[in-house]
């Protein structure tokens, strides 16, 4: 009986052990590889998303679907030509930061209306 106990014991033990080895293991694959590519939907008439969170190193595309857009940085850290639809403009974003844009025909800096936020963080 006592013999009995002490096998169930290790044999308890010893799943813990496995099921943590395979927890540690699985933890050590190499982490999902992290975009550098995302996209922004242009339509009539707004940036989808209006905020898009990306790492530094990333390239946004502006993907127009409908009608004449630009996308504009409030700064000037960017700017497309105006896109027609079926249009896209791309921008690779290396530094960390707001980068606040819009459309010179229907928004405004400062985001206002057709406007939209990429912000890139490290
Ligand atoms: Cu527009």
């Amino acid at each position: 009986m006592n013999t009995l106990k002490r096998t169930a014991q290790i044999f308890l033990l010893a799943c813990c052990c496995l099921t943590m080895l395979v927890v540690a293991r699985s933890g050590h694959k190499p982490a999902p590889t992290v975009d550098d590519a995302a996209k922004v939907t242009v339509s009539n008439v707004k940036f989808e998303p209006r905020t898009l969170t990306v790492k530094a190193g990333t390239t946004v595309t502006w993907e127009n679907k409908e009608g004449s857009h630009t996308v504009t940085s409030d700064t000037g850290a960017f700017e497309s030509e105006t896109l027609s639809a079926g249009q896209s403009f791309s921008h690779k974003f290396d530094k960390a930061g707001r980068y606040p844009y819009y459309c010179t025909f229907h928004g405004s800096k400062g985001g206002h209306d057709m406007a939209g936020v990429i912000v890139v963080t490290k």
